[in-house]
C-alpha cells in the first residue's frame, strides 16, 4: 500500500513537472503586444523575440511594438521554424511612433557589437528568415514610424545585423540612428546601419531595405550604410532589393558584393559626409560601391545628393566616387549585365589638406573585367569646390579585359579647371576592352580641363575627343548649369532637374526599354532628353522623395504669369507650424509670406511683386521636414 501510493505521487509529479513545459512547448502564433503601458504579451521586444526562438513561430507572428522600448544585450533571432508560411512581422501598433533603443550589446557571437540580430548560422538547419520590421504604423502603410536606434559608444557597431542564411527578410519604413556608436577608428570597428553578412551555412536571398532614413549628422554617422558582402568563399544570394531609402554615411553608402540573379538599387537618396572627426579612412568613399555581380543589376533613379572627402590623416591618398563597378578577372564570370541610368550624381567637394586629399574624383567609373555596363541619362555635375589637384573624372571606363561600356545620353559637367579635370576618360588602352559613345553632353567648365583622355591622348575639345577616339559623334558640348536657374537650365548644385525645357539642343537618342525618367516622367521614341530629367509635369515641383501622405498640399499660384500680385493657396490636413517663402532664380529668399502656427483647412495669400525684377520665382511651403515648391512667373 505505502509502495502503490508512492507510485501514484511519483506519477502525479512527473504530470505536474509536464505541464509548465507543455504549455511552453506551444508555437507562438498570431498578433502580440510588446511593450507600452497596456497588459503588454512581452515587456520587452528581447523579451518576445527569445519566447519566439524557444517556442517557435508558427503561421504569421505580428509583434505589435505599443511603446517606447530601451534593449539590452541584442535581442537574435534564430529560431528556424521561420520558413515557409511561418513568418514574424515586427511592426508599432496602430497610430504608435514608438523607438526601440538598443543598448549595451553583445561582445560576443553573431550578435556581437548589434543592436539588432538575425542569424541563420546553421548550415544544418536552414534558414531563419521570413522577417518583415516595417515601421509604418497601419496596415500597408509607407510612414516611417518608428525608429530603430543603437546607443553604445563604447561597442556599438551594427545597427541592424544579418549573418549567414537570412532567406526573405524585408526592412522596410524605418528610421535607423545611429544615437551612440563606437568611432570607426580602426577597420576592425566600423559601423554599418545595416550588415548583412553571407557565411558558410548561407547568404540572404530576397533581403529587401526599402523607404528606410539611415541617418547622420556632421558628428555622427554610420561609417557604412548598407553593406552585404557575399561571394568568394561564402555562397552568393539573389533578389536585392534597396530602393526609397535616404542614407548618410561617411566611407560608402552602400556597399554590395556579388549579388546574384537581378539586383535592384532605386530610388535612393545618398549624402556622403566623409570620415568623421576620430574615423579610419579605408580606400574609397562611394555612394554605390558594387563589387562583382552575376545576372543583371539594375541602378538607377538614385540620386546622390553630395559627396564628400574630409581632412583626416590617411598614409595613402583614397578616391571618391559616386558610383563605382568594380570586377576582377579572377570573379565574376564574364558575361554579366549592369545597367546605371537616370542618376543625379552632384556636388562633390573636398574639405581640408593636402595631405588628405582624394586620390581621385569620379562621377560614375567603370572597371568591370568581362562585363556589360550600360551608363545612360545620367546627370551628373563636378562642384570645384575646394577641388585644388589630382584627376578629376566625370565618367571614367578602365582598361579590363572582355569589358564593354556603353554611354549615351549622359550630361556631365565638370567645372573643375587644371589639366588632369576630364569630362570622359578612357583608360590605357592594353587590353580588349570596347567603348560606345554618344549622344553625350560632355561639358568642362575651366580653360585648362580636357573633355577627355582617351588613351594617352589629351583632349581639349570635344572635336579633339571625336578626333581620338572615333566616339560622340552625336554628342554636344552645352552648359546646362551656369547659371543655375537660367531658363532651360538645371536647378541647383544638388538638384540636377531642369528649371523648364532646355533647348533641343539636349536632345537624346531614345534607348528601346528607356521609357521613363528619375521622376518616372514619360520618354518616347519622339521626346528623348539627356540626362536623367525629362522635363514633365513634375519639373516645377520639388518631390519630397517618399511616398508620404502629405501633411499639407500647396497648389499652382493664380493668376500664372502675374503682375504685380499674385494668389498663393495651401491647405493643411492638421494645425501645422508652416512657413511660406518666395525665392528668385538664384534661390535667394526675397519674400516670408507665412511664417508662423496655422490652423487646418484652406489658406489664400496674396504675394504683391511689385517693385520686384520680373522673371521667375519659386514659392516653398514647408512644415516639418517637408517642403513643397512651386515655380510661377512675373511680368513686368
Ligand atoms: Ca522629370
Amino acid at each position: 500500500m505505502k509502495s502503490r501510493s508512492l507510485f501514484w505521487i511519483t506519477v502525479l509529479g512527473a504530470i505536474l513537472l509536464l505541464v509548465p513545459s507543455l504549455v511552453l512547448a506551444q508555437n507562438i502564433t498570431g498578433t502580440k503586444i510588446v511593450g507600452g503601458t497596456g497588459t503588454p504579451d512581452y515587456p520587452t521586444l528581447s523579451a518576445a523575440i527569445t519566447a519566439l526562438n524557444t517556442n517557435h513561430g508558427s503561421g504569421t507572428v505580428t509583434f505589435l511594438i505599443d511603446g517606447d522600448l530601451t534593449e539590452a544585450g541584442s535581442p537574435e533571432i534564430t529560431d528556424t521554424a521561420l520558413v515557409g508560411a511561418n513568418k514574424l512581422i515586427i511592426k508599432p501598433n496602430t497610430g504608435k511612433t514608438p523607438t526601440v533603443t538598443f543598448t549595451t550589446v553583445a561582445t560576443s557571437g553573431n550578435k556581437s557589437n548589434a543592436g539588432f540580430t538575425i542569424t541563420g548560422n546553421s548550415a544544418s538547419f536552414g534558414s531563419v528568415g521570413n522577417v518583415t520590421i516595417d515601421g509604418s504604423n497601419t496596415a500597408n502603410g509607407t510612414t516611417q514610424d518608428m525608429t530603430f536606434a543603437i546607443n553604445d559608444a563604447t561597442n556599438g557597431r551594427y545597427l541592424i545585423r544579418l549573418s549567414g542564411h537570412t532567406d526573405n527578410v524585408t526592412i522596410k519604413n524605418l528610421k535607423l540612428v545611429p544615437t551612440a556608436i563606437r568611432t570607426a577608428s580602426a577597420s576592425g570597428n566600423r559601423t554599418y546601419g545595416i550588415n548583412c553578412l553571407a557565411m558558410a551555412s548561407g547568404a540572404a536571398d530576397n533581403l529587401t531595405i526599402s523607404n528606410c532614413a539611415i541617418s547622420g549628422s556632421s558628428t555622427s554617422a554610420f561609417y557604412y550604410g548598407i553593406y552585404k558582402p557575399d561571394g568568394g568563399t561564402v555562397p552568393v544570394a539573389t533578389g536585392l532589393t534597396i530602393s526609397g531609402n535616404t542614407i548618410f554615411a561617411q566611407h560608402k553608402g552602400m556597399s554590395i558584393w556579388w549579388p546574384a540573379g537581378t539586383t535592384n538599387i532605386y530610388n535612393n537618396t545618398i549624402s556622403m559626409l566623409g570620415a568623421l572627426t576620430g574615423s579610419y579612412v579605408q580606400n574609397s568613399i562611394n555612394a554605390i560601391y558594387l563589387q562583382t555581380w552575376t545576372g543583371t543589376c539594375n541602378i538607377y533613379n538614385n540620386k546622390l545628393v553630395t559627396l564628400k572627402a574630409t581632412a583626416l590623416a590617411q598614409t595613402t591618398l583614397k578616391p571618391l566616387y559616386g558610383i563605382l563597378l568594380y570586377n576582377t578577372s579572377v570573379d565574376a564570370p564574364a558575361g554579366q549585365t549592369a545597367n546605371v541610368y537616370n542618376n543625379f550624381i552632384s556636388d562633390f567637394a573636398y574639405t581640408g589638406d593636402a595631405a588628405s586629399y582624394p586620390s581621385e574624383i569620379n562621377g560614375i567609373a567603370v572597371d568591370a573585367y568581362g562585363q556589360t555596363v550600360n551608363v545612360y541619362h545620367n546627370s551628373i555635375y563636378i562642384n570645384s569646390a575646394n577641388i585644388t589637384s589630382n584627376p578629376v573624372y566625370g565618367i571614367r571606363v578602365y582598361d579590363d579585359s572582355l569589358q564593354t561600356a556603353n554611354l549615351k545620353n549622359n550630361i556631365v559637367v565638370n567645372t573643375v579647371n587644371y589639366d588632369s579635370a576630364y569630362a570622359i576618360y578612357r583608360g590605357a588602352m592594353t587590353t580588349n576592352c570596347v567603348m560606345n559613345s554618344d549622344y553625350n553632353d560632355l561639358y568642362v567648365a575651366g580653360a585648362n580641363a580636357n573633355i577627355g583622355i582617351y588613351g594617352a591622348t589629351k583632349c581639349k575639345t570635344l572635336a579633339n575627343w571625336q578626333a581620338a577616339s572615333g566616339k560622340d559623334a552625336n554628342s554636344k558640348n552645352l552648359n546646362p548649369a551656369n547659371p543655375f536657374g537660367a531658363s532651360g537650365q538645371w536647378k541647383s548644385l544638388t538638384d540636377l532637374h531642369w528649371v523648364s525645357a532646355p533647348s533641343s539642343s539636349f536632345a537624346g537618342t531614345f534607348i528601346t526599354g528607356y521609357t521613363t525618367d528619375i521622376d518616372g516622367d514619360a520618354r518616347s521614341a519622339s521626346k528623348v532628353t539627356m540626362g536623367a530629367d525629362e522635363p514633365g509635369a513634375s519639373t516645377a515641383v520639388e518631390k519630397d522623395g517618399s511616398s508620404t501622405p502629405r501633411a499639407f498640399w500647396l497648389e499652382q499660384n493664380y493668376p500664372n504669369p502675374f503682375n504685380p500680385s499674385t494668389a498663393i493657396s495651401f491647405q493643411l490636413s492638421a494645425v501645422s507650424f508652416v512657413k511660406l517663402t518666395v525665392s528668385d532664380i538664384l534661390c535667394r529668399e526675397v519674400a516670408t509670406l507665412v511664417n508662423g502656427q496655422r490652423a487646418a483647412g484652406n489658406h489664400i495669400v496674396t504675394w504683391d511683386a511689385a517693385g520686384m525684377p520680373g522673371g521667375v520665382y519659386f514659392y516653398s511651403l514647408t512644415t516639418g521636414e517637408l517642403t513643397q515648391t512651386r515655380k510661377m512667373q512675373l511680368i513686368k
